[in-house]
């Protein structure tokens, strides 16, 4: 297994469509594999791949306690949601930033698990938003985006000084 280096908003190539799997095969499944030891060892609650550059349609989530409860979506789709809820929010692409933004408290989704077979989980609550923020990133889109843009623009500047700071 390996750690891979995540992305760091503003980055472009955090903005790039993920493409969905075509067959859940070992080198899929080594992705996997390595996108959970980066989320631990981040240590975040979820990750997705986009964030380490690989521009595929793969998420992982554990939002236990412990560590203990490891959640693989391959090609999800939202197939229903209901509900708003309001969370402050922060990201491994964006460290340092926490900010409040509104979800679907409820929704429900399909994908394939790290074993290649669908599943169908009714999510709500923090697992609802981790969801919901891991398929974003699928879409090309960071949280930051929900914001104004006065925030949007003070984001930016305060992650590309620190970027330089630490050159
Ligand atoms: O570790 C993470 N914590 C978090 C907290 C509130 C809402 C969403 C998240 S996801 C984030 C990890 C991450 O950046 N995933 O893309
Ligand atoms: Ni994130």
């Amino acid at each position: 297994m390996a750690i891979l280096n995540i992305l760091h908003y503003p980055d472009a190539r955090l903005h790039t469509v993920a493409q969905p799997v075509n067959a859940v095969d070992e080198r899929v499944r080594r992705l996997v594999d390595d996108m959970a030891e980066t989320m631990y060892a981040a240590p975040g609650i979820g990750l997705a791949a986009t964030q380490i550059n690989a521009h595929e349609q793969i998420i992982v989530i554990d939002i236990s306690e412990d560590k203990s409860e490891l959640r693989v979506f391959i090609n999800p789709r939202i197939t229903a949601s209901s509900g708003e809820q309001m969370c402050e929010e922060g990201c491994l692409s964006v460290p340092g930033i926490y900010e409040m933004v509104c979800r679907a408290e409820k929704v429900t989704v399909e994908a394939l698990g790290r074993d290649g077979q669908p599943f169908v989980v009714e999510a709500e609550g923090l697992l609802a938003v981790c969801i919901q923020h891991e398929m974003d990133h699928l879409k090309g889109k960071v949280f930051v985006e929900y914001l104004s843009q006065l925030k949007q623009g003070r984001i930016k500047n305060k992650l590309k000084k620190r970027l330089r700071e630490t050159m």
